[in-house]
């Protein structure tokens, strides 16, 4: 059957007479028998990668490219008058990540199965996920962000394990996403959930009982954790994913004929950041359950389990309470104490226990004894974890410590959200990057080509103008494709200091109503969502919002200067963005950001990387070279100086420079509280003269001379293509094949 009768099979009617909705409800089907029947890998050892967050975006059109017949699909339905751009908007986004580490997890899924590796993910099905944002009163809002429908990605299953908690047990029922490789084999992503969860228990907002854990388990992502019945909440959450995950990976192994002594010839299981470590006394506890001694179950699970390390922010390294972890899952508590008693025995240094002096259980810690590998996530986030944040742990074991930069699925990133550029690329030089990203080199061949130059503007003028109609058409806002597009979209966090572009932005406002007016007028978009408890980071979104009613609404300014702030930042928002971008904004403080892999899709995009030599902006300007990116800042070495002088003083940079102090003061200036609210900006304001952790003031100067510097320069429009092209040519690094690759031939040898 053709691909046309097998769709009206689906439909039940001719493609014509059906809805956007119907289309994409049997267009679902259709992949979905696709994937099932795909060649499933076939290999003794399996790899488990066990997050709390996958954050995958849509599905149908990134599985139609990996199934092959994205195209075959558009133009059959274009015969009909319809437009699968429209169709996929009837797709509900799943939330189930909230950044960085669950949309990596997402391109390694896609990576693991492209690259025809036995690898399936191990996660929660969260109902409502990440909550949805919404603006009121330049405020953050949140909304339940319900996106599980009667007929979706997940396939329930009949697989069901008990989960025991203290004076509780629940049946966890595990459900399955296909997961395409591109042109490849199908792996899965197994999301564990409870028959019992209840969304009616929500109330105003994201409000909840937080203690009715059958009804609430997997209601929402990382729920609110600031007391503390949302930190028991998440322990009871972390344990339900291992131990759903534990039983399914024992049950495997010995289905496959592992007698469970030689399960690391079966199974590794990478640990995604601390959120699952649990997973290592559970397994021993299911291991010995299973007829094992003690010491052999801690050397099996040793041999088999890997943790990576998404940050050195003291703040995000777990630490549970013992009695905590007694209220909740009381069975755990005495293997991790002889775990911990284990190290004591052969470590003095206290700083490398498990269990420190005021009964709290360090996570990482129990990672990094008894797991076999250690990495980072780029090149300068190893060296520090391996020289400053971990060297107690790195002079104990220098073998297990490695690095693996991250990496972007090219798939998402390049075919299918720009797809403008990607079928330029397959005429300039082949389609070979596709599988090989390291191709992409061959474009630099057209470096001094005007008729190519001219081309990549082309497409990113095009870019721009479809954001200017979605923008329009979903926020209302007129915005000109003839202006720079500056973007910083990411969680919001002081680490990531929106807060100094906002300054910047400030600084710019007063010049231009100083009569100092840009020669090339800037569209500048921030996209943010800032966790519910955490509060200077909500007034960070409000300051923004404050700015972008005044800049905007000036007549002034307004032509030289637009400020947009995205509503309910996420993957599909950063499809529609990142190849609309002329500069990228990495400008977090150095040694802060681990790896970032936004940087990687603007780059691969085709813009120009404004940053701080951070995370893997250090090895983005190693491969574009100084030409191609623009530089500034304080060096990590600096900062980490900084921090252990305690030589860093806002008060003198506010005090000293007059533009400075101009800016700052201008957030609780009368403009300001004429649109905002005085609490929100004073608190702001404060935080940035008396403490400023994440030391804005300090890079404000030397931002301004770059970023000023890269507007300069975007005015030779050849030059500027030229830039663009280097970034494109040098992206085939960041593929993440390429990361997976490494992870398979040092960690998990598959
Ligand atoms: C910890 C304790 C209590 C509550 C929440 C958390 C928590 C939740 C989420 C801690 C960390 C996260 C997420 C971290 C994250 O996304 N890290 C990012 O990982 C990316 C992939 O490696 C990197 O590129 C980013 O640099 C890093 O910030």
């Amino acid at each position: 059957m053709n691909m046309q009768e097998t769709l009206k099979g689906f439909l039940g009617k001719e493609i014509a007479q059906a809805s956007d909705r119907e289309i994409y409800q049997a267009l679902l089907g259709l992949v979905q028998g696709m994937a099932e029947r795909k060649e499933r890998p076939e290999s003794k050892k399996k790899l488990y990668y066990i997050s709390a967050e996958f954050l995958t975006g849509k599905l149908l059109s990134n599985n139609l490219i990996n199934l092959g017949i994205y195209q075959e699909v558009k133009e059959l339905l274009m015969a009909s008058g319809k437009d699968l751009a429209r169709i996929e908007e009837a797709e509900p986004e799943p939330s189930l990540g909230n950044g960085g580490l669950g949309r990596l997890a997402a391109c390694f899924l896609d990576s693991i199965a492209t690259l025809g590796l036995a690898g399936d993910g191990i996660g929660l099905n969260y109902h409502l996920g990440l909550f949805r944002q919404t603006f009121e009163d330049r405020l953050q809002k949140e909304m339940p962000n319900p996106w599980i429908e009667e007929n979706s990605w997940l396939k329930k299953t009949d697989v069901i394990y008990p989960v025991d908690f203290k004076g509780l047990r629940v049946q966890a029922r595990m459900y399955d996403i296909e997961v395409t490789g591109y042109n490849s084999i199908t792996n899965k992503l197994h999301l564990f959930d409870i028959d019992s969860v209840d969304e009616r228990i929500v109330e105003d907002g994201i409000a909840f009982d937080k203690e009715d854990i059958k009804r609430n388990l997997t209601l929402f992502l990382y729920p609110d954790d600031s007391d503390e019945k949302g930190k028991l909440l998440r322990i009871y959450q972390q344990y339900f994913m291992v131990s759903s995950g534990a039983q399914l990976i024992l049950d495997e192994c010995q289905a496959k004929g592992s007698n469970l002594y030689d399960l690391p010839d079966y199974a590794v299981i990478q640990i995604n950041d601390t959120h699952p470590t649990m997973v290592i006394p559970e397994l021993i506890r299911l291991l010995m359950q299973r007829g094992m001694d003690m010491n052999s179950a801690i050397d099996v699970v040793s041999a088999a389990c890997a943790y990576t390390n998404h940050t050195i922010l003291a703040e995000a390294l777990e630490k549970w309470p013992v009695v905590y972890l007694e209220k909740v899952v009381p069975q755990l508590v005495p293997i991790i104490e002889v775990l911990d008693d284990r190290v004591r025995r052969r470590f003095e240094d206290e700083s490398v226990a498990i269990i420190d002096k005021k009964d709290t259980v360090h996570m990482a810690h129990l990672d990094i004894h008894y797991g076999f590998s250690v990495n980072g996530v780029a090149a300068l986030h190893t060296e520090i974890l391996k020289n400053t944040e971990l060297n107690n742990f790195y002079r104990i074991y220098p073998e297990k410590f490695n690095n693996k930069t991250n990496g972007i699925t090219f798939r998402r990133w390049l075919l299918y959200c720009n797809p403008l550029l990607a079928g330029y690329l397959d005429e300039l030089i082949g389609t070979g990057y596709r599988k090989d990203a390291a191709e992409l080199e061959k474009l630099l061949q057209y470096q001094e080509d005007p008729e190519v130059l001219d081309g990549l503007l082309a497409i990113k003028q095009r870019n721009k103008e479809v954001l200017c109609a979605y923008l329009k058409q979903t926020q209302n806002m007129e915005l000109s494709p003839d202006t720079i597009f500056d973007i910083q979209i990411k969680r919001l966090h002081e680490y990531k200091r929106q807060q100094l572009n906002v300054l910047y932005l400030i600084d710019k406002y007063l010049e231009i109503k100083a009569g100092r007016k840009p020669s090339v007028p800037v569209t500048v978009i921030f996209g943010a969502k800032a966790a519910p408890a955490y509060v200077i980071a909500k007034d960070i979104i409000h300051l923004i919002l404050c700015l972008q009613e005044i800049v905007n609404k000036d007549p002034e300014v307004s032509p030289y200067l637009k400020v947009v702030m995205i509503e309910n930042y996420n993957v599909s928002k950063a499809e529609k963005l990142i190849p609309a971008c002329d500069i990228s904004q990495q400008i977090s403080l150095a040694s802060k950001e681990a790896s970032g892999t936004g940087n990687m899709k603007f780059m691969l995009n085709g813009a120009v990387t404004l940053g701080t030599e951070d995370g893997a902006n250090v090895e983005i300007h190693e491969v574009v070279g100084d030409e191609n990116i623009y530089i500034f800042g304080a060096s990590s070495n600096e900062v980490i100086g900084h921090y252990e002088k305690g030589d860093y003083a806002a008060k003198e940079y506010y005090r000293k420079d007059r533009s400075i102090r101009a800016a700052v003061d201008f957030i609780t200036g009368d403009q300001m509280l004429a649109v905002g609210k005085k609490e929100n900006l004073t608190r702001l304001k404060k935080e940035l003269t008396e403490k400023d952790w994440f030391m804005t003031l300090l890079d404000f100067e030397s931002y301004k001379e770059a970023r000023n510097r890269a507007y300069a320069d975007y005015a030779d429009r050849r030059a500027w293509a030229r830039k663009m092209l280097f970034n494109i040519a040098k992206a085939g690094y960041f593929s993440s094949d390429r990361t997976i690759a490494e992870y398979n031939r040092d960690i998990w040898h598959l």
